[in-house]
Formats: C-alpha cells, sequence, structure tokens
C-alpha cells in the first residue's frame, strides 16, 4: 500500500531516520499546526488546582472525588475551568487517564470510573465546552484571552488539547500518580482532540482515539463510501481548525499531509485507534489505514508497530499486541465500555 504523502521523507527529501525523527516529527507538528489545527499557545509557567469540594467513599469506597477548578495565567489574565478527579485511596502509584468530556458529570455515559479506578487507575475528566464553546464564537472562554491569527491561529481542538494538557500540568506531580504513565483519551470530536493532544505533548504515553473520524484518525486519500469528507467538517465545523484548513475543502489532494501524520506525532508513544462497527461517517477503514500508514517510524524506532491485518478489520477484531493499535467494536458511534477497556486491555500490555 502507498499512503501520500510520504511519511518516511522530510519535505526537503530526505530520509527519516532514528537518529532524526525528532526533528521529523518537529516538522510534522509545524505542518498540522499550519495547515489544520493553528498553533498551540506556549503552556503557562504555573498551573494550580484548588480543589472546591469532595466525596470520599466513591467507587465502593476505593477513590475520593475531587472537583478541583484547575487555573493559569494567559496573556489577558487567569483562565480557571473544572475537572472531576478520582484519586485512588489505598496510598499507591497509579496511572492516570484523562478524558476529554462531553460532559461535566460523574454520570456521562461515556466513561465508567469504578471500573476504571478497580483497573487500577486514577481519572481525571473536564467538559470541554467549560474552556470553550464549541462553536465560532472565538470571545468565550479561553479563545477570548489569546491573540489569534485568521489563517494560523489556533481552532477549538487544539484549545482543547491545550486545556488536557493543563490538567496533567496540574495532576502530574500528584503523589499517587504514576508520572510516567499517563495517558489522554477521547470520543469523535474530542477524539481528534486527543491526538493532538497526545502529537504534541510528550508527557503523554498512551494516547486514545475513539471513532475520531474525518480530520481525526481517518486517512482522507482513501475516502469509503459514507464517510464525512473535509468538505462537510469544514462546512459545519470551520472553528474546530484554523483558517488554512477551510481551503481544503475543494482540493482535499493538495494537502502536504494526511492524518497518517496526525497519529505518526506520537511516536514511539503508544496509540490504540478505536471504531465502531456502524460508524461510517467516522471510516472506520480510513482510521485503520491511517494506523497501518503510521506504523513504519514504530518500526524504524522500536522495531515493533501495528501487527494486525492490513484487509479491513472484521467486527470484533482487536490489534492490540504491537506498539500502535488498532480494534474495531461492534456497534455505533459511541464511547463504550468496550472502547474503555480495549484501551486499558492496551495500556496494561505496555506499563
Ligand atoms: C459529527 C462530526 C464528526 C464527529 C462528530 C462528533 O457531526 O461531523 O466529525 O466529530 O460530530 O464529535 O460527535
Amino acid at each position: 500500500m502507498i499512503f501520500e504523502p510520504e511519511l518516511m521523507t522530510f519535505a526537503d527529501g530526505r530520509q527519516v531516520t532514528a537518529e532524526n525523527w525528532a526533528d521529523r516529527r518537529k516538522e510534522i507538528i509545524d505542518i498540522l499546526s499550519h495547515e489544520e489545527y493553528g498553533y498551540t499557545p506556549a503552556a503557562p509557567a504555573k498551573v494550580t488546582g484548588t480543589v472546591v469540594s469532595t466525596e470520599k467513599k466513591m467507587c465502593a469506597g476505593h477513590a475520593v472525588l475531587e472537583k478541583t477548578e484547575i487555573t493559569f495565567d494567559t496573556p489577558s489574565g487567569p483562565f480557571t475551568f473544572p475537572i472531576l478527579y478520582f484519586r485512588p485511596n489505598d496510598g499507591g502509584k497509579h496511572p492516570l487517564l484523562v478524558q476529554i468530556c462531553f460532559r461535566n458529570s460523574i454520570y456521562d455515559s461515556y466513561w465508567s470510573p469504578e471500573e476504571i479506578i478497580d483497573r487500577g487507575y486514577a481519572l481525571a475528566g473536564f467538559c470541554y465546552t467549560d474552556v470553550t464553546g464549541d462553536n465560532g464564537d472565538f470571545e468565550s472562554g479561553i479563545a477570548a484571552l489569546y491573540p489569534r491569527d485568521e489563517k494560523t491561529g489556533w481552532g477549538k481542538i487544539g484549545m482543547w488539547a491545550f486545556a488536557a494538557s493543563r490538567v496533567i500540568d496540574y495532576l502530574a506531580e500528584k503523589p499517587e500518580i504514576d508520572k510516567d504513565n499517563i495517558g489522554v483519551c477521547g470520543h469523535s470530536r474530542l477524539g481528534k482532540t486527543a491526538l493532538w493532544c497526545g502529537a504534541q505533548d510528550e508527557r503523554i504515553k498512551f494516547i486514545l482515539s475513539n471513532c475520531s473520524g474525518c480530520s481525526g484518525a481517518a486517512y482522507e486519500r482513501a475516502k469509503h463510501e459514507g464517510g464525512e469528507t473535509i468538505a462537510d467538517i469544514t462546512g459545519k465545523f470551520p472553528f474546530w481548525f484554523c483558517g488554512n484548513y477551510l481551503k481544503y475543502a475543494e482540493k482535499p489532494e493538495a494537502r502536504p499531509f494526511d492524518q497518517h501524520f496526525l497519529i505518526a506525532a506520537s511516536a514511539p508513544r503508544y496509540v490504540s485507534v478505536n471504531s465502531a462497527s456502524l460508524d461510517n461517517w467516522a471510516d472506520q477503514y480510513g482510521e485503520q489505514l491511517s494506523v497501518i500508514a503510521a506504523s513504519p517510524v514504530w518500526e524504524l524506532l522500536t522495531g515493533t508497530g501495528y501487527n494486525g491485518v492490513k484487509r479491513r478489520a472484521k467486527v470484533g477484531e482487536r490489534f492490540l499486541s504491537g506498539n500502535l493499535s488498532y480494534s474495531l467494536r461492534d456497534g455505533v458511534h459511541f464511547f463504550s465500555r468496550n472502547d474503555w477497556n480495549t484501551w486499558m486491555d492496551f495500556i496494561g500490555k505496555h506499563i
């Protein structure tokens, strides 16, 4: 299979090697910043958290729920947003999983805190619209606080990704957190966000994109029937991206990248791509193809990339043995327990 553009050569034609991968990764992030998601501002010098309420006896008494407000400085003053943090209370160190959520609720159907705590993780989540609205209003939340260039300034995906990194700033140094084993996940538009967050933030070891689809995991140049196109997504959600991305609605083949670049930017860390069998809009096989296309980077750097099939995956197949994984769950566009368990099974192999 030939994927374009070629991942393993620099823009100037040099071959990628293990020695120069760090430079190629920077080049890829620069391309994706300039052409798709917009540039992310520098991280703030300091991030603080204020616990505003505590509920002991969560998850059968195995975790404390700390509702916390995260605060940091921006060019226009401080910004604060709430997180839900389930802190395991057994006195040990735990890997941390951060979910970029659609809702600010412990009853969110897209997560199951007790099951995650029982598998030995600490869990944090925040609602994306508490960071900035999911709309074209760049005067809301964090969007209002940073200057933004129309063509190359960050879109909303970039802002939500930035917030996930600020959650890690606050939690990584806590005594109960094993900061060498941090994961970030999200579903759909927030799966795109998780991939972009993981691509940029090297503290994140495990990245899960669930049903992330167009402009997420899905390789666009082989678009499959029923799959969302760049014209569809930029028509409806132009604000998720930088202004430059919009020009590709009519000429997607002109992009100097495809979505395998996004996945590869997290190498040699661990990426898990999950799709759902009835989620044609996210183009399941396109998501698998990006994994196949990104695999050579892992093979070069670690000897083990994606170990699964190249034909279209069958429903229920999970290919978790490599450092880059793909799984196809039965069902619709949803972030299910099955998806969480697949991700935790994958992580468990690499901790
Ligand atoms: C759809 C959008 C997809 C996906 C989804 C979601 O309407 O076209 O790209 O992100 O929303 O986030 O649920």
